[in-house]
């Protein structure tokens, strides 16, 4: 079961996990109806026996696919990346990551602009919607692997915060005021 939380404000180590005290979960369907995130629970090994991968591209019309591996080691120029992705940003569309090693925090921010936490491991596949503020950060085990995916040529330029006047994100703020259907 993948877990969220509400974040403390503490400017510490965003690596650890940030809890309320006492801690405040939040169920997926919260994390649904709050923010219009997904998630599916795949098999991290065998995803393409499985088929819920396959499924999940097939409907959704996923036909990009990469990996990244997320490491001192693994990704040029790791230290500027790191800053880039926990940079409160947006993007023009989706953002679809499956996790298959690793670990870390997707963070969104819920309808009184609250922070949610996110914790992927291997198996998890999040589709955060376009439009949303979001960030990621590794967790204190410092890897992730995960596959991204995507319609189309993938483009993946951060637009970061405010950007209230993207037609993108007037767009999310539409739809989650009327309350995110599942499509
Ligand atoms: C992103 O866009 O934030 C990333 O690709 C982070 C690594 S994937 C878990
Ligand atoms: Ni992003």
């Amino acid at each position: 079961m993948v877990r969220a939380w509400y974040m403390d404000s503490s400017s510490e180590d965003q690596r650890l996990e940030h809890h309320l005290s006492p801690p405040k979960f939040v169920s997926l369907d919260d994390l649904f109806a709050q923010t219009g995130v997904t998630y599916w629970k795949l098999d991290p090994k065998n995803y393409d026996s499985e088929g819920k991968l396959d499924q999940i591209k097939k409907e959704r019309g996923y036909n990009y696919m990469d990996v990244i591996q997320v490491s001192p080691e693994k990704l040029h120029n790791y230290e500027e990346k790191i800053k880039i992705f926990y940079e409160e940003h947006l993007h023009a569309d989706e953002e679809i990551r499956f996790i298959t090693e690793g670990s870390g925090y997707f963070d969104v921010r819920d309808k009184d602009d609250q922070w949610i936490r996110i914790e992927v491991t291997p198996g998890d596949l999040l589709i955060l919607p376009a439009g949303i503020y979001h960030r990621f950060t590794l967790d204190s085990k410092n890897y992730v692997k995960a596959m991204r995916l995507f319609v189309g040529e993938p483009v993946w330029t951060p637009y970061n915060r405010p950007v209230d006047d993207m037609d993108v994100r007037k767009k999310y703020m539409a739809d989650q005021k009327k309350g995110f259907v599942k499509n």
